[in-house]
């Protein structure tokens, strides 16, 4: 992804719209990397680190973006972008947007980049700040929107992180973005709740956690298991663990966080829906795996 200063000469200028951490750590790769680079940030003096490293700063928004064809966004939120943007010409650019917000708000801001003449993508970044310029991190950004636009940029998009296109919808990175970080937080969650459990007994934390983290990872292989239910239609091929035996375990679940002086808070909703999968029709869907709760979530 890093490449010499050196070849400064053949890459696409750009302009970025944002200084927080994540828009600092963009400016420091695409810099890296030997695109010419023009900045600005509503607050100036994040600015000077990148000036002193060979980026223009733009006194105001409007200017920046006249600057360079290929403007990037990387400000706090959606009202952000309307407020940064307001006296801004748009014509003729071609701009990414890469806050994290809804499929909707992409989609509304898609129409307003096009009805001011530009084209959009918009981008979803599958990464924290450390991660963006380190290849080996894994870093990677979903885009959607003018395909036209992701394959003109694609090598300067791919500076910072990993390119990749999911559709014409302007709304699908925003859509993968927040599926992926939706499950993250459910992660997040059942990782709170077993912390909780063994807090306060004399069990090191410390200790805890790579055993959380192996069987979290062993157990990540029923995401793909979960696809195959839903594309097949049918959630009772290969079920190691049905929803019947699972349901009947629910109590000790329950009775441990109790016992353990631990709110189930967490726990409750999904069990709850795990119940009410298997009461819907106990003898059919007893043999299926946890799928069925998909179907529930779709009302
Ligand atoms: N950082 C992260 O871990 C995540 C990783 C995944 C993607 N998110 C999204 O990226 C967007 C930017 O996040 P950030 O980490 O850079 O956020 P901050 O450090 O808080 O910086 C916010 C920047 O936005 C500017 N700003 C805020 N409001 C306005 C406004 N009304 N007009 C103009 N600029 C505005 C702010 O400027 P300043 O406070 O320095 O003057 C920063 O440049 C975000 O959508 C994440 O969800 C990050």
């Amino acid at each position: 992804m890093t490449q010499n200063a050196a070849d400064t000469v053949s890459k696409t200028p750009l302009t970025l719209l944002g200084l927080g951490a994540m828009g600092t750590a963009l400016a420091g790769a695409w810099l890296a990397a030997g695109h010419p680079l023009t900045v600005w940030n509503r607050t100036a003096a994040k600015a000077g680190p990148l000036a002193a490293r060979g980026a223009a700063v733009a006194a105001g928004a409007a200017e920046a973006v006249a600057a360079n064809r290929l403007v990037v966004v990387c400000l706090l939120d959606d009202a952000s972008i309307e407020e940064a943007l307001a006296g801004a010409d748009l014509t003729g650019k071609d701009v990414v947007n890469l806050i994290t917000g809804t499929p909707g708000t992409a989609r509304a801001r898609a129409a307003w980049a096009t009805a001011r003449g530009a084209r959009y993508l918009d981008g979803g970044i599958m990464a924290v700040p450390p991660m963006i310029g380190i290849p080996q991190a894994g870093p990677y950004v979903f885009y959607s929107g003018s395909r036209d636009l992701f394959e003109e940029h694609r090598a300067t998009l791919a500076a910072p992180a990993d390119a990749r296109y999911v559709g014409a919808d302007a709304g699908f990175a925003a859509l993968h973005d927040v599926a992926l970080l939706s499950a993250m937080y459910g992660m997040f969650g059942g990782v709170a709740h077993a912390f909780a459990l063994v807090r306060g007994e004399s069990v090191d934390p410390r200790e805890l956690a790579p055993l959380l983290s192996s069987w979290l990872t062993a157990m990540a292989g029923s995401v793909a298991a979960t696809a195959e239910h839903l594309a097949a239609g049918d959630y009772t091929g290969g079920v190691a663990s049905s929803l019947a035996m699972q349901v009947a375990g629910v109590p000790t679940f329950l009775r441990t966080a109790e016992e353990q002086g631990v709110s189930a808070e967490l726990l409750t909703p999904y069990f709850d829906l795990m119940r009410r999968r298997l009461a819907a029709d106990p003898a059919r869907h007893g043999a299926e795996d946890l799928t069925g709760v998909v179907d529930l979530l779709r009302g």
